[in-house]
């Protein structure tokens, strides 16, 4: 009997320490290299969490698609929690969550600063928690620039993308969008881009500037129009299963992390867009500036009557936060 206790309290004593002691990894997946803005960011975010639950928490980067280099692999793994946390587009993420999709309506957003206005509003960190339904909790939104089409023919005007084949992410709105523009669109992962476009499969892809030279792309496509169709936040999301389990002290450990890391992204960011326009314009990109977007707005006119009336709330939103002009 006596025994009995003495080896419970052991027992006890044992799973307290272990308790106490115990470290929970959790892996984040991220398609770009190290040192890529959203990398640092990731970086960023894992070092605070440590900081913030007195390491009891550590995140294990996997970059540069380690785990997949597809973000729709990516998502889904998220969603089954064989990965915890990811940082995706908004593009590869409105597949999940269609509430997101309004981010793959072109020319939503006058600027980086009316994208930041929104998403940081109210309701913009709304959608970060309305991922929920998807069995995802939103941490941050960071910056992903303005898309544009590149290809590996002369590109001077929406003119030129007639009855080419461009490359687009998984997204069925992306699809329309650059069908409206005039040319085919090849849905498939970016990690697919690079061989698609060298082998003629495709003629050309539409991305920002520092996607360029993470993927590569700029080696087997030397020509881009700068018509700046989308602006797509990027994400930072976990998986809402994994979430749940978490104690409140350490949710708000994770958000505070999150919330601090997004100016840093920023920054990181913009002054990764002119190091890598230097880039590859000196590795010889041809890249035509498109100071009237009219007739690509024309183009997708259309496209954005009939699918606007999905996000009527959100767009109200996001007009409300316009700057003036
Ligand atoms: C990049 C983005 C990636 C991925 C990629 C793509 O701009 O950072 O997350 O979505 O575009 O086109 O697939």
């Amino acid at each position: 009997m006596k025994l009995t206790r003495i080896a419970l309290i052991a027992l006890m004593l044992t799973a307290f320490v272990f308790a106490v002691s115990a470290q929970t990894v959790l892996k984040l997946a991220e398609i770009h290299p190290q040192g890529y803005p959203t990398e640092l960011a990731d970086e960023e975010f894992a070092k605070l969490v440590n900081k913030y639950t007195n390491g009891q928490f550590k995140i294990d980067i996997f970059p540069g698609g380690q785990l997949s280099g597809d973000e729709k692999v990516v998502i889904e793994q998220v969603k089954i929690n064989a990965v915890s946390i990811a940082r995706v587009s908004s593009g590869a993420l409105g597949s999940f969550n269609a509430q997101l999709n309004v981010f793959s309506l072109p020319y939503l957003f006058d600027s980086s600063d009316h994208m930041w206005a929104f998403l940081l509003s109210k309701p913009g960190m709304k959608m970060l928690d309305d991922l929920a339904p998807s069995g995802f909790v939103g941490l941050c939104w960071y910056d992903g620039g303005a898309r544009s089409f590149y290809a590996n023919y002369p590109l001077n005007s929406i003119a030129d993308l007639k009855g080419k084949k461009y490359r687009v992410m998984p997204n069925n709105l992306l699809v329309k969008m650059v069908e409206a523009m005039g040319a085919s669109a090849v849905p498939m992962a970016a990690g697919q881009v690079f061989s698609a476009v060298q082998t003629g499969v495709i003629d050309g892809a539409e991305n920002n500037a520092p996607s360029l030279v993470s993927f590569n792309h700029y080696q087997v496509a030397k020509y881009y129009l700068l018509d700046e169709h989308l602006r797509l936040p990027e994400v930072l999301f976990m998986n809402k299963g994994v979430w749940d389990k978490l104690p409140k002290a350490t949710q708000d450990a994770f958000r505070k992390a999150a919330a601090e890391t997004v100016a840093f992204q920023r920054k990181a960011w913009d002054a990764y867009v002119i190091e890598a326009t230097k880039k590859i314009v000196a590795e010889g990109e041809i890249i035509v500036p498109v100071p009237d977007k009219t007739p690509f707005k024309n183009a997708v006119k259309q496209l954005l009557a009939e699918e606007g009336p999905k996000f009527a709330q959100t767009l109200a939103d996001i007009d409300a936060v316009r700057p003036k002009k």
